[in-house]
């Protein structure tokens, strides 16, 4: 075990809450990563030195929890009659319509821009966050810090997450850590890891910062996300394995969450097409 896990389980041992690392600690492996990746770039390093020095920079024990003990992929594991009846049920569908009532515009300025169908990110918005429900709750600076530092397996995975936080935050001139995510490190509306929001985030409402709790940004982000991905400009076929199908699949690698993004999605549009005709 490294000096930084033992350090960390000792704290544990001691009934502590987990420490944050010392300013400048030798041992921090995740800001040596991060200032690697990130040498050379538009990021001063002295802003990157003030991020791992803030008081807000703490190790997240439910974090390497989480990743050195994974609970089984359940959503992959069901059948897919079983999830289709969990994820896209009858709440969800209605919920979906009542969004399009609500942020139908900019659904459909986001889908208009990237030629996707609006009803596809309101069904991606749906199944993530449950419409901006549920975005999550860990800091997401903080998941990534501990990745990097106390997981092995993810550790470069984690600083190059960790450095995209950074970089995004460095850009947009705000705060990296008022983020809050899932423990994964997905967090917004719909969901995106840092390297995903610096690759394909787009800032669609003009203030100057891609927001992901933001709509106009989060639906623009996502629609560019899917075109980028090979999601066919005017798609009109839905289907099973369809290239649509494909773009949300490398959204989320798993066949069960595809189908459902597709499967949520027609049953909104049917909805929404029968109440308002002109609307699509
Ligand atoms: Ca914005």
């Amino acid at each position: 075990m490294d000096p930084l896990a033992l350090a960390f389980t000792a704290a544990l041992a001691a009934g502590a809450d987990v420490p944050p690392l010392p300013a400048g600690a030798a041992q921090d492996a995740a800001k040596a990563a991060v200032l690697e990746i990130l040498r050379g770039t538009e990021v001063p390093p002295p802003y990157i030195e003030a991020l791992f020095a803030d008081p807000r920079c703490a190790l997240d024990q439910r974090v390497a929890d989480r990743f050195n003990n994974p609970p089984p992929n359940q959503g992959e594991a069901l059948p897919w009659d079983e999830y289709r009846r969990r994820v896209v049920s009858e709440e969800r569908i209605a919920a979906g319509v009542k969004f399009l009532s609500e942020h139908g515009p900019e659904a459909s300025a986001a889908g208009a821009a990237f030629s996707v169908d609006r009803g596809i990110l309101a069904a991606i918005a749906g199944v993530e966050t449950f419409y901006g429900r549920n975005t999550g709750t860990y800091p997401v600076f903080n998941v990534y810090y501990t990745i990097a530092n106390l997981v092995p397996r993810r550790s470069s995975w984690g600083a190059k997450e960790l450095a995209a936080l950074i970089r995004i935050h460095y850009n947009d001139a705000s705060d990296p850590f008022e983020v809050r995510g899932s423990w994964a490190g997905a967090f917004g509306f719909v969901q995106f890891i840092p390297s995903s929001l610096l690759a394909y985030g787009v800032d669609f409402n003009g203030d100057g910062r891609r927001s992901l709790t933001d709509w106009p940004d989060a639906l623009g982000s996502a629609a560019n996300y899917l075109r980028r991905n090979g999601y066919p400009a005017g798609a009109t076929d839905f289907s099973h394995t369809s290239p649509v199908y494909w773009s949300v699949y490398a959204y989320n690698h798993s066949d069960n969450y595809a189908r459902a993004v597709l499967a949520l999605r027609e049953a909104i549009v049917a909805r929404t097409s029968v109440r308002r005709p002109s609307a699509r």
